[in-house]
Protein backbone atom coordinates (compact mmCIF):
# COMPACT_ATOMS: atom_id res chain seq x y z
CA UNK A 1 0.00 0.00 0.00
CA UNK A 2 1.19 3.54 -1.06
CA UNK A 3 0.27 6.86 -0.06
CA UNK A 4 -1.93 8.27 -3.32
CA UNK A 5 -3.59 11.73 -3.89
CA UNK A 6 -4.87 13.01 -7.01
CA UNK A 7 -4.44 16.80 -7.50
CA UNK A 8 -8.19 17.96 -8.19
CA UNK A 9 -6.72 21.24 -8.63
CA UNK A 10 -8.10 23.02 -11.99
CA UNK A 11 -4.81 23.19 -13.78
CA UNK A 12 -3.47 19.61 -11.96
CA UNK A 13 -0.70 21.45 -11.53
CA UNK A 14 -0.82 22.13 -7.49
CA UNK A 15 1.31 19.03 -6.78
CA UNK A 16 4.12 20.88 -8.90
CA UNK A 17 3.94 24.19 -7.85
CA UNK A 18 3.87 23.43 -3.81
CA UNK A 19 6.77 20.78 -4.80
CA UNK A 20 5.02 17.59 -3.20
CA UNK A 21 8.18 15.70 -3.59
CA UNK A 22 9.90 17.46 -1.19
CA UNK A 23 7.72 15.86 1.85
CA UNK A 24 5.81 13.05 2.57
CA UNK A 25 2.70 13.26 0.31
CA UNK A 26 0.33 13.39 4.38
CA UNK A 27 1.97 16.65 4.49
CA UNK A 28 0.43 17.97 1.90
CA UNK A 29 -3.02 16.94 2.25
CA UNK A 30 -5.35 14.01 2.19
CA UNK A 31 -4.09 10.57 1.19
CA UNK A 32 -5.59 7.81 0.52
CA UNK A 33 -4.13 4.44 0.72
CA UNK A 34 -3.54 2.78 -2.65
CA UNK A 35 -2.39 -0.50 -3.65
CA UNK A 36 0.80 -1.05 -6.39
CA UNK A 37 0.53 -2.77 -8.69
CA UNK A 38 -3.34 -1.38 -9.51
CA UNK A 39 -5.03 0.62 -11.21
CA UNK A 40 -6.65 3.94 -9.11
CA UNK A 41 -9.72 4.08 -11.43
CA UNK A 42 -12.04 1.34 -9.50
CA UNK A 43 -10.57 1.10 -6.12
CA UNK A 44 -12.26 3.35 -4.95
CA UNK A 45 -16.27 4.54 -4.93
CA UNK A 46 -15.67 8.09 -5.82
CA UNK A 47 -16.57 9.04 -9.23
CA UNK A 48 -13.90 12.00 -9.95
CA UNK A 49 -11.28 9.46 -8.70
CA UNK A 50 -12.51 6.88 -11.67
CA UNK A 51 -13.09 9.44 -14.34
CA UNK A 52 -9.78 11.01 -13.17
CA UNK A 53 -7.79 12.60 -16.20
CA UNK A 54 -3.97 14.41 -14.67
CA UNK A 55 -1.28 13.81 -12.71
CA UNK A 56 -1.73 11.47 -9.43
CA UNK A 57 0.65 11.39 -6.72
CA UNK A 58 1.81 8.16 -4.57
CA UNK A 59 4.73 7.53 -2.21
CA UNK A 60 5.95 5.69 -0.13
CA UNK A 61 8.81 4.93 2.37
CA UNK A 62 11.50 2.33 1.82
CA UNK A 63 14.70 1.24 3.65
CA UNK A 64 17.73 1.03 1.53
CA UNK A 65 20.55 -1.12 3.45
CA UNK A 66 23.95 -0.18 4.18
CA UNK A 67 25.22 -3.39 2.73
CA UNK A 68 24.61 -2.12 -1.06
CA UNK A 69 26.91 0.69 -0.80
CA UNK A 70 29.14 -0.38 -3.01
CA UNK A 71 26.53 -1.88 -5.41
CA UNK A 72 24.96 -0.11 -8.28
CA UNK A 73 21.36 0.17 -7.05
CA UNK A 74 18.61 0.77 -9.42
CA UNK A 75 15.05 1.20 -9.25
CA UNK A 76 12.86 0.23 -12.11
CA UNK A 77 9.21 0.51 -12.34
CA UNK A 78 7.60 -2.07 -15.11
CA UNK A 79 5.27 0.08 -16.09
CA UNK A 80 3.00 3.36 -15.05
CA UNK A 81 0.17 5.01 -17.55
CA UNK A 82 1.07 7.36 -19.08
CA UNK A 83 3.92 9.92 -18.24
CA UNK A 84 5.67 9.27 -14.59
CA UNK A 85 8.20 11.45 -12.82
CA UNK A 86 10.04 9.90 -9.60
CA UNK A 87 12.08 11.35 -6.94
CA UNK A 88 14.06 9.90 -4.46
CA UNK A 89 14.36 11.67 -1.44
CA UNK A 90 13.31 15.04 -2.90
CA UNK A 91 15.94 14.36 -5.78
CA UNK A 92 14.48 13.84 -9.35
CA UNK A 93 15.67 10.47 -10.64
CA UNK A 94 14.20 9.52 -13.44
CA UNK A 95 10.82 10.15 -15.86
CA UNK A 96 9.12 7.91 -18.34
CA UNK A 97 7.02 8.70 -21.04
CA UNK A 98 4.04 5.73 -22.50
CA UNK A 99 2.01 3.27 -20.22
CA UNK A 100 3.16 -0.36 -20.82
CA UNK A 101 6.91 -0.79 -20.85
CA UNK A 102 9.79 -1.11 -18.28
CA UNK A 103 11.81 1.83 -17.27
CA UNK A 104 15.07 1.96 -14.49
CA UNK A 105 17.45 4.24 -13.53
CA UNK A 106 20.84 3.98 -11.30
CA UNK A 107 19.64 5.80 -7.83
CA UNK A 108 22.73 5.75 -5.85
CA UNK A 109 23.26 9.38 -5.63
CA UNK A 110 19.60 10.22 -4.06
CA UNK A 111 19.47 6.87 -1.88
CA UNK A 112 20.25 7.12 2.26
CA UNK A 113 22.12 4.32 2.67
CA UNK A 114 21.09 2.34 5.92
CA UNK A 115 18.00 4.55 6.35
CA UNK A 116 14.61 5.20 5.46
CA UNK A 117 14.06 7.00 1.99
CA UNK A 118 11.09 8.26 0.82
CA UNK A 119 10.08 7.48 -2.77
CA UNK A 120 7.48 9.53 -4.81
CA UNK A 121 6.30 9.38 -8.02
CA UNK A 122 3.76 11.20 -10.04
CA UNK A 123 1.87 9.68 -13.18
CA UNK A 124 -0.39 11.62 -15.35
CA UNK A 125 -2.91 9.83 -17.66
CA UNK A 126 -3.63 12.27 -19.69
CA UNK A 127 -2.97 11.13 -23.32
CA UNK A 128 -3.00 13.63 -26.39
CA UNK A 129 -2.35 13.23 -30.32
CA UNK A 130 1.12 12.87 -30.12
CA UNK A 131 0.79 9.88 -27.06
CA UNK A 132 0.74 6.03 -27.87
CA UNK A 133 -2.35 5.19 -27.77
CA UNK A 134 -3.77 8.94 -28.91
CA UNK A 135 -5.93 10.52 -27.34
CA UNK A 136 -8.26 13.69 -27.11
CA UNK A 137 -9.04 16.32 -24.40
CA UNK A 138 -12.59 18.31 -25.19
CA UNK A 139 -13.07 21.40 -23.21
CA UNK A 140 -16.77 22.46 -22.90
CA UNK A 141 -16.69 26.48 -21.99
CA UNK A 142 -20.30 27.11 -22.24
CA UNK A 143 -21.73 27.94 -19.01
CA UNK A 144 -25.03 26.90 -19.05
CA UNK A 145 -24.86 23.64 -20.28
CA UNK A 146 -21.27 22.51 -18.14
CA UNK A 147 -20.00 23.81 -14.61
CA UNK A 148 -16.78 25.41 -14.43
CA UNK A 149 -13.78 23.69 -15.87
CA UNK A 150 -15.52 20.74 -16.74
CA UNK A 151 -13.66 18.77 -19.22
CA UNK A 152 -13.46 15.03 -20.57
CA UNK A 153 -11.12 13.01 -22.36
CA UNK A 154 -11.23 10.03 -24.81
CA UNK A 155 -8.77 7.76 -26.29
CA UNK A 156 -8.93 6.60 -29.81
CA UNK A 157 -9.83 3.36 -29.15
CA UNK A 158 -12.05 0.82 -27.21
CA UNK A 159 -11.18 -0.10 -24.17
CA UNK A 160 -11.13 2.20 -20.75
CA UNK A 161 -8.21 4.10 -20.05
CA UNK A 162 -6.84 2.82 -16.99
CA UNK A 163 -3.96 4.28 -15.16
CA UNK A 164 -2.04 4.62 -12.23
CA UNK A 165 1.14 2.19 -11.76
CA UNK A 166 0.07 -1.19 -13.25
CA UNK A 167 2.85 -3.13 -12.38
CA UNK A 168 5.75 -3.84 -9.58
CA UNK A 169 8.13 -1.37 -8.68
CA UNK A 170 11.51 -2.76 -7.06
CA UNK A 171 15.22 -1.71 -6.27
CA UNK A 172 17.40 -3.88 -7.01
CA UNK A 173 21.38 -4.45 -6.58
CA UNK A 174 24.29 -5.67 -9.20
CA UNK A 175 28.02 -4.94 -8.77
CA UNK A 176 29.12 -1.82 -10.43
CA UNK A 177 30.18 -3.69 -14.19
CA UNK A 178 27.12 -5.36 -14.75
CA UNK A 179 25.49 -7.01 -17.72
CA UNK A 180 23.37 -4.80 -19.38
CA UNK A 181 21.76 -6.72 -22.50
CA UNK A 182 22.00 -9.66 -23.66
CA UNK A 183 20.46 -11.00 -27.50
CA UNK A 184 19.97 -14.85 -27.96
CA UNK A 185 19.63 -15.71 -31.63
CA UNK A 186 19.43 -18.94 -32.60
CA UNK A 187 19.69 -20.49 -35.73
CA UNK A 188 19.91 -24.11 -37.45
CA UNK A 189 24.17 -25.62 -37.53
CA UNK A 190 26.31 -22.82 -38.67
CA UNK A 191 29.44 -21.55 -37.83
CA UNK A 192 29.37 -17.95 -38.64
CA UNK A 193 29.90 -15.14 -36.11
CA UNK A 194 29.05 -11.51 -36.56
CA UNK A 195 31.85 -9.30 -35.31
CA UNK A 196 30.07 -6.12 -33.58
CA UNK A 197 32.39 -3.81 -31.80
CA UNK A 198 31.63 -2.59 -28.35
CA UNK A 199 29.79 -6.08 -27.56
CA UNK A 200 30.77 -9.10 -26.66
CA UNK A 201 29.67 -12.06 -29.50
CA UNK A 202 29.75 -15.48 -29.23
CA UNK A 203 28.00 -18.44 -30.38
CA UNK A 204 27.29 -21.74 -29.03
CA UNK A 205 26.44 -25.40 -30.26
CA UNK A 206 24.02 -27.61 -28.95
CA UNK A 207 23.90 -30.67 -30.49
CA UNK A 208 20.48 -32.36 -30.63
CA UNK A 209 18.80 -29.98 -29.05
CA UNK A 210 15.08 -30.23 -27.71
CA UNK A 211 12.97 -27.61 -29.41
CA UNK A 212 11.03 -24.73 -28.02
CA UNK A 213 7.19 -26.40 -29.40
CA UNK A 214 3.66 -24.62 -29.38
CA UNK A 215 2.45 -26.95 -26.47
CA UNK A 216 -0.54 -27.76 -29.54
CA UNK A 217 2.06 -29.12 -31.28
CA UNK A 218 3.63 -31.18 -28.28
CA UNK A 219 1.20 -31.75 -25.26
CA UNK A 220 3.71 -33.33 -23.07
CA UNK A 221 6.66 -31.38 -23.27
CA UNK A 222 5.79 -27.83 -24.19
CA UNK A 223 7.69 -24.37 -24.36
CA UNK A 224 10.76 -26.41 -23.78
CA UNK A 225 13.73 -23.33 -22.68
CA UNK A 226 17.74 -23.48 -21.45
CA UNK A 227 18.90 -20.84 -19.19
CA UNK A 228 22.05 -19.02 -20.53
CA UNK A 229 24.42 -17.71 -17.63
CA UNK A 230 26.25 -14.79 -18.10
CA UNK A 231 29.18 -13.63 -15.72
CA UNK A 232 30.92 -10.75 -16.26
CA UNK A 233 33.85 -10.51 -13.40
CA UNK A 234 35.57 -7.17 -12.92
CA UNK A 235 38.67 -8.15 -12.82
CA UNK A 236 40.15 -4.92 -10.63
CA UNK A 237 37.95 -6.25 -7.54
CA UNK A 238 36.95 -9.69 -8.14
CA UNK A 239 33.26 -8.84 -8.39
CA UNK A 240 31.28 -11.25 -10.85
CA UNK A 241 27.67 -9.86 -11.79
CA UNK A 242 25.70 -13.28 -13.27
CA UNK A 243 22.51 -13.09 -14.93
CA UNK A 244 20.52 -16.00 -15.66
CA UNK A 245 18.62 -15.49 -19.41
CA UNK A 246 15.84 -18.27 -20.60
CA UNK A 247 15.47 -18.93 -24.28
CA UNK A 248 13.99 -21.31 -26.26
CA UNK A 249 15.21 -22.92 -29.54
CA UNK A 250 12.85 -22.36 -32.64
CA UNK A 251 12.68 -21.24 -36.02
CA UNK A 252 10.32 -19.01 -37.54
CA UNK A 253 9.73 -18.76 -41.23
CA UNK A 254 6.69 -17.87 -43.60
CA UNK A 255 6.00 -18.44 -47.69
CA UNK A 256 3.41 -16.47 -49.24
CA UNK A 257 0.57 -19.12 -47.99
CA UNK A 258 2.11 -20.54 -44.72
CA UNK A 259 4.05 -19.76 -41.24
CA UNK A 260 6.32 -22.16 -40.04
CA UNK A 261 7.45 -22.74 -36.46
CA UNK A 262 10.51 -25.54 -36.08
CA UNK A 263 10.22 -25.82 -40.47
CA UNK A 264 6.11 -27.03 -39.73
CA UNK A 265 3.24 -25.71 -40.75
CA UNK A 266 1.67 -23.31 -37.53
CA UNK A 267 -1.70 -22.78 -37.77
CA UNK A 268 -2.99 -20.07 -34.67
CA UNK A 269 -6.17 -20.93 -33.09
CA UNK A 270 -6.38 -18.56 -30.39
CA UNK A 271 -7.62 -15.21 -29.10
CA UNK A 272 -6.73 -11.76 -28.87
CA UNK A 273 -6.62 -9.78 -25.06
CA UNK A 274 -6.97 -7.52 -22.78
CA UNK A 275 -5.23 -6.67 -19.77
CA UNK A 276 -8.20 -6.09 -17.98
CA UNK A 277 -9.88 -7.27 -14.91
CA UNK A 278 -12.40 -6.41 -11.70
CA UNK A 279 -11.09 -3.68 -9.14
CA UNK A 280 -7.63 -3.82 -10.32
CA UNK A 281 -8.36 -2.88 -13.89
CA UNK A 282 -4.71 -3.15 -15.71
CA UNK A 283 -2.95 -3.98 -12.40
CA UNK A 284 -0.63 -6.91 -12.38
CA UNK A 285 -2.82 -9.73 -10.97
CA UNK A 286 -1.07 -13.12 -10.66
CA UNK A 287 -4.30 -14.97 -9.58
CA UNK A 288 -5.38 -13.80 -12.70
CA UNK A 289 -2.74 -14.66 -14.89
CA UNK A 290 -2.58 -18.28 -13.82
CA UNK A 291 -6.79 -18.46 -14.09
CA UNK A 292 -6.04 -16.78 -17.62
CA UNK A 293 -3.35 -18.98 -18.55
CA UNK A 294 -5.94 -22.10 -17.59
CA UNK A 295 -8.81 -20.91 -19.36
CA UNK A 296 -6.29 -21.01 -22.61
CA UNK A 297 -5.91 -23.98 -22.45
CA UNK A 298 -9.11 -24.98 -21.07
CA UNK A 299 -9.90 -23.32 -25.00
CA UNK A 300 -7.00 -25.14 -26.56
CA UNK A 301 -6.16 -21.94 -27.61
CA UNK A 302 -2.29 -22.24 -28.97
CA UNK A 303 -1.69 -18.23 -29.34
CA UNK A 304 -2.70 -14.74 -28.30
CA UNK A 305 -2.41 -10.82 -29.34
CA UNK A 306 -1.45 -8.57 -26.34
CA UNK A 307 -4.26 -6.49 -27.81
CA UNK A 308 -3.82 -3.29 -27.81
CA UNK A 309 -0.15 -3.01 -25.98
CA UNK A 310 2.74 -4.86 -24.43
CA UNK A 311 1.56 -6.82 -21.61
CA UNK A 312 3.31 -7.46 -18.26
CA UNK A 313 6.52 -9.97 -18.18
CA UNK A 314 5.05 -11.96 -15.90
CA UNK A 315 2.11 -12.52 -18.80
CA UNK A 316 5.11 -13.08 -21.13
CA UNK A 317 6.82 -15.67 -19.05
CA UNK A 318 3.88 -18.08 -18.68
CA UNK A 319 3.61 -17.92 -22.67
CA UNK A 320 7.43 -18.83 -22.84
CA UNK A 321 7.01 -21.74 -20.41
CA UNK A 322 3.84 -23.07 -21.58
CA UNK A 323 4.22 -22.95 -25.19
CA UNK A 324 1.21 -19.90 -26.05
CA UNK A 325 2.25 -18.35 -29.09
CA UNK A 326 2.09 -14.51 -28.85
CA UNK A 327 1.82 -11.63 -31.45
CA UNK A 328 3.57 -8.87 -29.67
CA UNK A 329 1.95 -5.91 -29.91
CA UNK A 330 2.95 -2.39 -29.35
CA UNK A 331 0.77 0.19 -28.05
CA UNK A 332 -0.30 2.07 -31.67
CA UNK A 333 -4.23 1.87 -31.37
CA UNK A 334 -6.13 4.28 -33.22
CA UNK A 335 -3.63 5.67 -35.54
CA UNK A 336 -5.59 8.58 -37.44
CA UNK A 337 -4.27 10.73 -40.13
CA UNK A 338 -3.50 13.18 -38.14
CA UNK A 339 -1.00 10.95 -35.51
CA UNK A 340 1.12 10.38 -38.66
CA UNK A 341 3.82 13.49 -37.95
CA UNK A 342 7.89 13.44 -37.84
CA UNK A 343 6.74 13.50 -33.36
CA UNK A 344 4.50 10.72 -33.62
CA UNK A 345 6.48 8.64 -35.74
CA UNK A 346 9.29 9.57 -33.54
CA UNK A 347 7.96 8.58 -30.11
CA UNK A 348 6.00 4.80 -32.39
CA UNK A 349 10.03 3.85 -33.23
CA UNK A 350 11.39 4.50 -29.77
CA UNK A 351 8.40 2.50 -28.21
CA UNK A 352 9.01 -0.05 -30.72
CA UNK A 353 13.06 0.03 -29.29
CA UNK A 354 11.74 -0.34 -25.74
CA UNK A 355 9.20 -3.06 -27.02
CA UNK A 356 12.08 -5.56 -29.03
CA UNK A 357 14.80 -4.72 -26.58
CA UNK A 358 12.65 -6.07 -23.67
CA UNK A 359 10.83 -8.98 -25.62
CA UNK A 360 13.48 -10.13 -27.97
CA UNK A 361 14.84 -13.46 -26.68
CA UNK A 362 11.35 -14.40 -25.93
CA UNK A 363 10.40 -17.48 -28.06
CA UNK A 364 6.43 -17.45 -27.77
CA UNK A 365 6.77 -14.05 -29.48
CA UNK A 366 6.65 -14.89 -33.12
CA UNK A 367 5.42 -11.80 -34.57
CA UNK A 368 5.40 -8.02 -33.85
CA UNK A 369 2.43 -6.18 -34.22
CA UNK A 370 3.15 -2.36 -34.83
CA UNK A 371 -0.16 -1.19 -34.29
CA UNK A 372 -3.81 -1.27 -34.51
CA UNK A 373 -6.67 -0.73 -36.90
CA UNK A 374 -4.66 2.84 -38.20
CA UNK A 375 -6.27 4.72 -40.93
CA UNK A 376 -3.93 3.48 -42.97
CA UNK A 377 -6.18 4.04 -46.21
CA UNK A 378 -4.65 7.74 -46.31
CA UNK A 379 -1.64 8.52 -48.56
CA UNK A 380 0.28 9.31 -45.41
CA UNK A 381 0.26 6.00 -44.07
CA UNK A 382 2.76 4.77 -46.41
CA UNK A 383 5.89 6.88 -45.23
CA UNK A 384 4.72 6.41 -41.61
CA UNK A 385 4.23 2.48 -41.69
CA UNK A 386 7.19 2.02 -44.03
CA UNK A 387 9.22 3.70 -41.61
CA UNK A 388 7.49 1.93 -38.34
CA UNK A 389 8.25 -1.57 -40.02
CA UNK A 390 12.00 -0.90 -41.76
CA UNK A 391 12.87 0.25 -38.35
CA UNK A 392 11.48 -2.94 -36.11
CA UNK A 393 12.93 -4.63 -39.02
CA UNK A 394 16.12 -3.91 -38.06
CA UNK A 395 16.02 -4.14 -34.64
CA UNK A 396 14.97 -7.61 -34.86
CA UNK A 397 15.52 -9.45 -38.41
CA UNK A 398 14.36 -13.07 -37.24
CA UNK A 399 10.63 -12.15 -36.82
CA UNK A 400 7.61 -11.17 -39.16
CA UNK A 401 6.10 -7.45 -38.87
CA UNK A 402 2.67 -6.61 -39.45
CA UNK A 403 -0.36 -4.51 -37.69
CA UNK A 404 -3.94 -5.28 -37.47
CA UNK A 405 -6.18 -3.78 -40.13
CA UNK A 406 -9.56 -2.71 -40.55
CA UNK A 407 -8.92 -0.97 -44.14
CA UNK A 408 -9.59 -2.80 -47.37
CA UNK A 409 -7.05 -4.80 -49.61
CA UNK A 410 -8.15 -2.07 -52.44
CA UNK A 411 -7.51 0.97 -50.13
CA UNK A 412 -4.88 0.12 -47.46
CA UNK A 413 -1.49 2.30 -48.04
CA UNK A 414 0.52 0.03 -45.35
CA UNK A 415 0.04 -3.71 -45.64
CA UNK A 416 2.26 -3.71 -48.93
CA UNK A 417 5.33 -3.47 -46.24
CA UNK A 418 3.81 -6.24 -43.57
CA UNK A 419 4.97 -9.57 -43.86
CA UNK A 420 1.35 -11.41 -42.75
CA UNK A 421 -1.79 -9.59 -43.26
CA UNK A 422 -3.87 -9.48 -40.68
CA UNK A 423 -7.53 -8.92 -40.81
CA UNK A 424 -10.01 -7.67 -38.81
CA UNK A 425 -13.79 -8.11 -39.44
CA UNK A 426 -17.30 -8.09 -38.17
CA UNK A 427 -19.41 -9.03 -40.52
CA UNK A 428 -23.22 -9.87 -39.21
CA UNK A 429 -21.60 -7.19 -36.43
CA UNK A 430 -20.98 -3.90 -37.29
CA UNK A 431 -22.59 -4.31 -40.68
CA UNK A 432 -25.63 -6.14 -41.77
CA UNK A 433 -25.77 -6.84 -37.53
CA UNK A 434 -27.93 -10.48 -37.51
CA UNK A 435 -27.49 -11.55 -40.72
CA UNK A 436 -24.65 -14.43 -40.28
CA UNK A 437 -26.32 -15.42 -43.61
CA UNK A 438 -23.92 -12.90 -45.31
CA UNK A 439 -20.78 -14.11 -44.14
CA UNK A 440 -20.39 -17.10 -46.48
CA UNK A 441 -20.39 -14.32 -49.15
CA UNK A 442 -18.19 -11.51 -47.84
CA UNK A 443 -15.39 -12.97 -45.57
CA UNK A 444 -14.35 -15.26 -48.88
CA UNK A 445 -14.36 -12.24 -50.74
CA UNK A 446 -12.24 -10.02 -48.70
CA UNK A 447 -9.90 -12.86 -47.31
CA UNK A 448 -9.35 -13.76 -51.15
CA UNK A 449 -8.89 -10.29 -51.92
CA UNK A 450 -5.61 -9.77 -49.47
CA UNK A 451 -4.27 -12.47 -50.30
CA UNK A 452 -4.65 -12.51 -54.16
CA UNK A 453 -3.20 -9.07 -53.88
CA UNK A 454 -0.58 -9.15 -51.97
CA UNK A 455 0.29 -12.98 -51.75
CA UNK A 456 1.06 -13.28 -48.42
CA UNK A 457 -0.24 -15.44 -45.89
CA UNK A 458 -3.51 -14.07 -43.84
CA UNK A 459 -4.57 -13.79 -40.07
CA UNK A 460 -7.80 -13.23 -38.94
CA UNK A 461 -7.10 -11.42 -35.91
CA UNK A 462 -10.21 -9.83 -34.65
CA UNK A 463 -13.79 -11.65 -35.12
CA UNK A 464 -17.18 -11.35 -32.85
CA UNK A 465 -20.24 -10.53 -31.72
CA UNK A 466 -21.09 -8.83 -28.01
CA UNK A 467 -23.08 -11.16 -25.86
CA UNK A 468 -24.75 -10.60 -22.25
CA UNK A 469 -23.83 -13.84 -20.14
CA UNK A 470 -27.45 -15.08 -19.44
CA UNK A 471 -29.18 -13.90 -22.19
CA UNK A 472 -30.43 -16.45 -24.50
CA UNK A 473 -32.80 -16.58 -27.57
CA UNK A 474 -33.97 -19.12 -30.60
CA UNK A 475 -33.85 -18.00 -33.08
CA UNK A 476 -30.41 -16.04 -31.77
CA UNK A 477 -30.84 -12.50 -31.69
CA UNK A 478 -27.64 -9.91 -31.44
CA UNK A 479 -26.67 -9.96 -27.91
CA UNK A 480 -27.46 -13.27 -27.18
CA UNK A 481 -25.29 -16.58 -26.38
CA UNK A 482 -26.88 -18.21 -29.37
CA UNK A 483 -25.51 -15.58 -31.30
CA UNK A 484 -22.62 -15.62 -30.09
CA UNK A 485 -22.28 -18.88 -31.38
CA UNK A 486 -24.31 -18.88 -34.44
CA UNK A 487 -21.87 -16.12 -35.77
CA UNK A 488 -18.57 -17.55 -35.12
CA UNK A 489 -19.56 -20.73 -36.66
CA UNK A 490 -20.41 -18.93 -39.28
CA UNK A 491 -16.57 -17.93 -39.87
CA UNK A 492 -15.25 -21.33 -39.16
CA UNK A 493 -17.02 -22.65 -42.29
CA UNK A 494 -14.80 -19.88 -44.25
CA UNK A 495 -12.06 -20.34 -42.03
CA UNK A 496 -11.66 -24.28 -42.85
CA UNK A 497 -12.31 -23.72 -46.32
CA UNK A 498 -9.66 -21.00 -46.50
CA UNK A 499 -7.21 -22.79 -44.09
CA UNK A 500 -5.83 -25.17 -46.62
CA UNK A 501 -5.09 -22.55 -48.46
CA UNK A 502 -3.19 -19.09 -47.03
CA UNK A 503 -5.32 -18.27 -43.90
CA UNK A 504 -2.67 -19.53 -41.20
CA UNK A 505 -4.80 -18.04 -38.25
CA UNK A 506 -8.18 -17.32 -36.14
CA UNK A 507 -8.53 -15.44 -33.42
CA UNK A 508 -11.86 -14.45 -31.88
CA UNK A 509 -12.35 -10.99 -30.18
CA UNK A 510 -12.00 -11.33 -27.08
CA UNK A 511 -11.01 -13.88 -24.77
CA UNK A 512 -12.85 -11.93 -21.86
CA UNK A 513 -15.23 -9.18 -21.69
CA UNK A 514 -13.77 -6.17 -20.82
CA UNK A 515 -14.23 -2.09 -19.51
CA UNK A 516 -14.49 0.50 -22.13
CA UNK A 517 -15.15 4.22 -21.71
CA UNK A 518 -19.26 4.89 -21.54
CA UNK A 519 -21.01 4.47 -25.30
CA UNK A 520 -24.44 3.81 -26.11
CA UNK A 521 -23.32 0.09 -27.54
CA UNK A 522 -21.23 -0.42 -24.31
CA UNK A 523 -22.99 -2.20 -21.54
CA UNK A 524 -20.34 -1.68 -18.65
CA UNK A 525 -17.91 -2.33 -21.44
CA UNK A 526 -17.24 -4.25 -24.47
CA UNK A 527 -19.31 -7.58 -23.98
CA UNK A 528 -17.11 -10.00 -27.08
CA UNK A 529 -15.58 -11.99 -24.60
CA UNK A 530 -16.04 -15.74 -24.85
CA UNK A 531 -15.67 -15.85 -21.15
CA UNK A 532 -17.24 -12.73 -18.68
CA UNK A 533 -15.20 -10.48 -17.05
CA UNK A 534 -14.79 -12.98 -13.99
CA UNK A 535 -13.53 -15.89 -16.74
CA UNK A 536 -16.46 -17.39 -16.87
CA UNK A 537 -17.19 -19.42 -20.33
CA UNK A 538 -20.29 -18.05 -22.13
CA UNK A 539 -22.00 -20.67 -24.69
CA UNK A 540 -19.68 -19.88 -27.35
CA UNK A 541 -16.24 -20.39 -25.36
CA UNK A 542 -18.02 -24.50 -25.12
CA UNK A 543 -17.89 -24.27 -28.94
CA UNK A 544 -14.78 -22.95 -29.52
CA UNK A 545 -13.11 -25.00 -27.24
CA UNK A 546 -14.36 -28.04 -29.05
CA UNK A 547 -13.39 -26.28 -32.41
CA UNK A 548 -9.75 -25.99 -30.54
CA UNK A 549 -9.20 -28.90 -29.40
CA UNK A 550 -10.50 -30.88 -32.26
CA UNK A 551 -7.73 -28.93 -34.60
CA UNK A 552 -4.86 -30.06 -32.07
CA UNK A 553 -6.13 -33.57 -31.76
CA UNK A 554 -5.97 -33.79 -35.68
CA UNK A 555 -2.91 -32.86 -35.38
C1 LIG B 1 -12.03 -3.44 -33.18
C2 LIG B 1 -10.92 -2.99 -32.30
C3 LIG B 1 -11.11 -3.43 -30.87
C4 LIG B 1 -12.57 -3.25 -30.47
C5 LIG B 1 -13.42 -4.12 -31.34
C6 LIG B 1 -14.92 -3.96 -31.02
O1 LIG B 1 -11.94 -3.48 -34.38
O2 LIG B 1 -9.67 -3.37 -32.78
O3 LIG B 1 -10.26 -2.67 -30.05
O4 LIG B 1 -12.79 -3.53 -29.11
O5 LIG B 1 -13.24 -3.77 -32.68
O6 LIG B 1 -15.45 -4.74 -30.26
O7 LIG B 1 -15.52 -3.02 -31.54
Amino acid sequence: MWNFRADFSPGRNDGFSNEWWKFPLKKTGNVIPMPVPSSFNDITTDFKLREYVGWVWYDREVYASSDWRNKRVVLRIDSAHYFTQVWLNGVEVMSHVGGHLPFEAKVNDALKFGQINLLTVAVNNTLSPLTLPPGTVHYANDPKSYPPGYFTMTGQFDFFNYAGIHRSVRLYTTPTVYVDDITIITKNASRSQVAQSDRLVNSITISNPTLWRPYSEDLKNPGYQYTLKVELRNSMNGEIDVYRQKFGIRTIRWTDTQLLINDKPFYCHGVAKHEDSDIRGKGLDYPLIARDFNMLNWLGANCFRTSHYPYAEEIMDQADAQGVVVFDESPGVGISKTNMGPENLKHHLDVMKELVRRDKNRPSVIIWSVANEPQSNYDEARDYFKSVIDFTRKLDPTRPISFADAQNYDTCKAAQFVDIIFVNRYYSWYSDMGHTEVVAYQLPENLNGWHNKFKKPVIITEYGADTISGLHTEPANPFSEEYQAKMLESYHKVFDDLKKKFLVGEMVWNFADFMTDYAVNRVNGNKKGLLTRQRQPKAAAHRIRERYWRIINAN
